[in-house]
């Protein structure tokens, strides 16, 4: 499981568009975030470092 922070994530906006970016690359992916504290949990089969570049593009 990755779990990292993502820093200007401030509504469910944001999350939501985290959420999407993720599921284009992994559809299956169980996705998990926290938007108050920024925490963004991730369940994948993929890279962890993929994962993470996503994230970090969208935000
Ligand atoms: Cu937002």
């Amino acid at each position: 499981m990755i779990s990292m922070k993502v820093h200007g994530m401030h509504c469910g906006g944001c999350a939501g568009k985290v959420k999407r970016a993720v599921n284009e690359l992994d559809k299956s992916a169980h996705i998990q975030i926290d938007v108050k504290s920024g925490q963004v949990e991730v369940q994948s089969t993929h890279p962890a470092e993929e994962i993470v570049k996503i994230i970090n593009a969208c935000c």
